[in-house]
């Protein structure tokens, strides 16, 4: 194997020792390809991935996911490395909100503090109070003072927790994932009727019609969490096709069943080729300015420390 352009065969044990040299350590968010997920340290959720990167020792972080997860590790790592294998890998959903908008919003609310999804930009982050995950947002909204909230970017994740808060005035921002936001009522309707005995286990990123029909709603890392303990041994997974994998380990014995177009495309973009680059040449470094990085740190950690 000599380099990464040619035809060859990128193993497991390359990679591997490719890590130990560069005292490197793979992070792959649940969505991401098999692949990738088999070279990865740890692989989870936004949160989990969070914490791990911000207790790492490792000199380099290759994040495999999307942009906002590669920023998050840079600010909370702002002296490592941190490398997303394809910096072309966006979220659609991140993209969809400007710092411009927020202090727009805080002009109209004053009196509003703002909890930002952590699938925003650092930009976003740094005009921010408190940043939370999908595992986390009802925690993160609650632990403020104020009353109004803005709540960028995902209306649904807003309203998720709008509903479990009624004390708060929850303010959406009106964005939303492509994948989450298209899953119909009339597809998991569909599936229920062709498995009647199967949960249906949700992700909060899906409209709030779909997870009224749930038995189970949480962050990628909860559902799994639920599978593993379930004693029913079929599923209907509302949320990104990616997870079959992993729920697919947990429970062998079990049967998931996916809606049709619940695809992230730009997450599947990294795949072992690229991360092998990014160990060998250190491609697709993340640069973040330091005055956003330094302000965007205060509501990440803000929101770490709540546990
Ligand atoms: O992994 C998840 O649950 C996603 C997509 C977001 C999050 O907040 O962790």
């Amino acid at each position: 194997m000599e380099s990464y352009n040619g035809a060859m065969e990128i193993t497991l044990e390359s990679i591997q020792q490719l890590k130990k040299e560069k005292n490197a350590v793979i992070l792959a968010h649940n969505y991401t390809l098999p692949e990738v997920q088999d070279v990865a340290d740890y692989v989870g959720d936004s949160l989990g991935l969070s914490r791990k990167a911000a207790e790492t020792e490792a000199e380099i972080i290759i994040f495999c996911g999307v942009s906002f997860m590669g920023e998050t590790a840079k600010i909370l790592n702002p002296d490592k490395k941190v490398l997303l294998p394809e910096p072309r890998a966006g979220c659609s959903m991140a993209s969809m909100c400007t710092a411009a908008q927020v202090r727009e919003m805080r002009r109209i609310y004053p009196d509003a503090a703002v909890v930002a999804y952590v699938n925003t930009t650092a930009d976003v982050k740094a005009e921010s109070d408190i940043c939370c995950t999908s595992s986390n947002s009802i925690k993160a909204t609650a632990s403020l003072e104020e009353e109004d909230i803005i709540f960028i970017p995902d209306m649904n994740l807003a309203a998720y927790t709008a509903n479990k808060l009624p004390e708060k005035n929850i303010i959406p921002f009106h964005g939303y994932c492509s994948a989450h936001h298209g899953i119909t009522t009339w597809q998991i309707e569909d599936l229920r009727t062709l498995h009647p005995g199967a949960d249906i286990v949700s992700h909060p990123e899906c409209t709030f019609d779909v997870l009224a029909m749930s038995d189970f709603i949480g962050s990628t890392e909860k559902m799994i969490d639920f599978v593993r303990v379930s004693d029913n041994n079929e599923f209907i997974i509302a949320t990104e096709v990616g997870m079959l994998y992993r729920l697919r380990k947990v429970r062998p014995d079990a049967k998931f069943y996916f809606p049709p177009n619940a695809l992230c495309q730009t997450i599947k973009m990294t795949n072992l080729r690229l991360v092998y680059r990014s160990l060998v040449d250190g491609n697709g470094e993340v640069i973040l300015d330091p005055e956003i990085s330094r302000r965007a740190r205060i509501p990440v950690e803000r929101m770490l420390s709540l546990d």
